[in-house]
């Protein structure tokens, strides 16, 4: 059986490398978290899966952040890419790599790209004047702007005219244009697809690719010219072939032909415009796909330091229990649209689906089967009764389900898929009633009921690994299982030993107050 989406059984993941000029917040930890999930869903289930995150390092942007706390450019991006890894780590981050734009693993790639981009003739000399966002890092077009701003800093851009260098993107607009129509897969969700095709209905302009090191030297020189620094986005999106070692690299190799790139919606354009047409010049294969989600708003506002409403991923973690938190991101936000974050829904959440629908669930079982069972697994028997057997159907189809949300790239619904599972369980206990069978001495029934519902109990730990590595093992092991869990193909039902001694530790997942603190921003 192929086992992955481009049906060669590997998967590349990447995160987008964030701006080092500040520290990490709920979006970054949103996206991170997401890439974490499906990379974690795809080793589950055997494919061959690399997972990269890092640090875009360079820039006018961050030049600025540094010059502000007082510190050299170097000083202070090896500060803040530390804390972004310490932060990766504590949320259970499992990537392969992390790729930082000042390594000169990258610079060598990204100076040997712009060699053979300018030898092959589309890279020019030239001269522009227009209207710079320094929060996006790129001139803006007339049409995109609102009342004079842009729309998703706020911000008036500033004018600048200078002489650069050019990237003849404007060659490449009809090629981008036939690729997409025939890669409808390249860029999802739909929505997105649809405005990037509509931003091409309209000429696309060059794309200027320095900085003169008059005015910033903490870039990238060009090869071909010692007066210029690599424009930032030139320079960044390279990473995702850098950290594989382009062109000879054996990661690139095995690895490049099965790209998905994941990023929110403020960087599309460059990752479906930019991006693909630097490609086709350098005479590189295409991504496989890019994969676009919303914006998380904070109580239905926007995120930002000067509303003083930025969420600290690491404030809820410690708050809540890492896991917590991984599944309230996963579950929250439906993929491709936008959510609002707020402590009062995730610890509702919290309550009513981790406290009560699963860490019930588990209680209750392992309650009974130290009772009514010895402490051990029971035997499932052969009661063939219907009830029984649309539970078990239930139960095995479960794992297909989740497998096709995540190859549709809706890990939300693979949560909710096993969330159902779980609830079945529970009204199951309800109808089976295992406690008067106890009581009127029909041990098989007992058995029967308990045996399943364990069953379940462990395809939830397995599906929702992914998302809660920690407590799906803690919930594993419970169970008697040992080791981590584990996929495992087939329809068989009796992948549950019986026999095996439940363990019963600390509760799973305590019910939790809502305590809000007012947090220094
Ligand atoms: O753009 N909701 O870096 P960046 C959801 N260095 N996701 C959010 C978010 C929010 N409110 N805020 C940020 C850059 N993100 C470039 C990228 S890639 C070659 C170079 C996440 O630090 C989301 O993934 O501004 C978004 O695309 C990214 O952070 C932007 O990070």
């Amino acid at each position: 059986m192929q086992t992955s989406q481009d049906g060669t059984g590997r998967f590349y993941i990447t995160t987008p490398i964030y701006y080092m000029n500040a520290l990490p917040h709920l979006g970054h930890a949103y996206t991170t978290v997401l890439c974490d999930v499906m990379a974690r869903y795809h080793r589950l289930w055997g494919d061959d899966t690399y997972f990269l995150t890092g640090s875009d390092e360079h820039g006018e942007k961050i030049a600025q952040a540094a010059l502000a706390s007082g510190e050299s450019p170097q000083a202070f991006v090896d500060r803040i890419s530390l804390a972004f890894r310490e932060t990766w780590t504590k949320l259970g981050i499992s990537n392969d790599d992390f790729i930082r734009t000042t390594e000169p693993r990258h610079q060598a790639v990204v100076q040997r790209i712009l060699q053979e981009i300018y030898d092959r003739g589309d890279i020019y000399f030239g001269s522009y004047g227009g209207q710079y966002c320094l929060g996006c890092e790129r001139f803006l077009a007339e049409r995109e702007l609102v009342d004079g701003r842009c729309p998703d800093h706020g911000t008036e851009p500033a004018y600048i005219e200078e002489k650069n260098y050019f990237f003849r993107m404007s060659k490449y607009q009809d090629w981008l244009i036939a690729y997409l129509n025939e890669h409808p897969d390249a860029v999802q969700p739909e929505q997105y697809r649809g405005e990037v095709l509509s931003f091409l209905r309209s000429p696309l302009e060059d794309l200027c690719i320095s900085r003169p090191k008059s005015r910033l030297t903490w870039g990238i020189p060009l090869p071909f010219d010692d007066n210029y620094v690599t424009y930032v986005w030139f320079d960044a999106l390279i990473n995702y072939i850098s950290a594989l070692g382009y062109p000879d690299g054996e990661l690139y190799q095995r690895y490049w032909p099965a790209a998905y790139h994941v990023t929110a919606k403020d960087i599309l354009k460059p990752h479906a415009i930019y991006w693909p047409t630097m490609l086709k010049a350098a005479g590189i294969p295409v991504y496989r796909g890019l994969r676009v989600h919303g914006y998380w708003g904070v109580d239905q506002a926007k995120m930002s330091k000067s509303r003083g409403n930025v969420v600290r991923p690491l404030d809820l973690s410690d708050k809540y229990g890492v896991d917590a938190f991984r599944y309230f991101l996963i579950r929250e936000m439906t993929f491709g649209q936008d959510a609002s974050f707020s402590e009062e829904a995730f610890v509702m959440r919290y309550n009513a689906e981790l406290a009560n629908d699963l860490g019930n669930l588990l209680n209750r079982t392992l309650h009974m089967i130290g009772r009514y069972c010895d402490g051990r697994i029971p035997s499932p028997g052969d009661e063939q009764t219907e009830e029984r057997r649309t539970f078990i159907e239930r139960v095995l189809s479960t794992p297909a389900q989740v497998r096709q949300a995540i190859s549709d790239w809706n890990p939300q619904g693979a949560v909710l898929a096993t969330l159902e599972l779980v609830r079945a369980a529970n009204l199951y206990l309800e109808l089976r009633a295992p406690w008067t069978a106890y009581k009127r001495g029909d041990q098989a029934h007992v058995n029967a009921t308990l045996y399943d519902v364990a069953s379940a109990l462990r395809w939830t730990a397995v599906l929702l690994y992914p998302v809660m590595p920690g407590k799906m093992t803690a919930l594993w092991q419970a169970l008697g299982q040992p080791g981590q869990p584990a996929w495992q193909d087939g329809r068989q039902w009796e992948t549950l030993a019986p026999g095996a001694a439940i363990q019963r530790g600390e509760v799973l997942f305590p019910r939790q107050e809502l305590v809000l603190q007012e947090t220094a921003s």
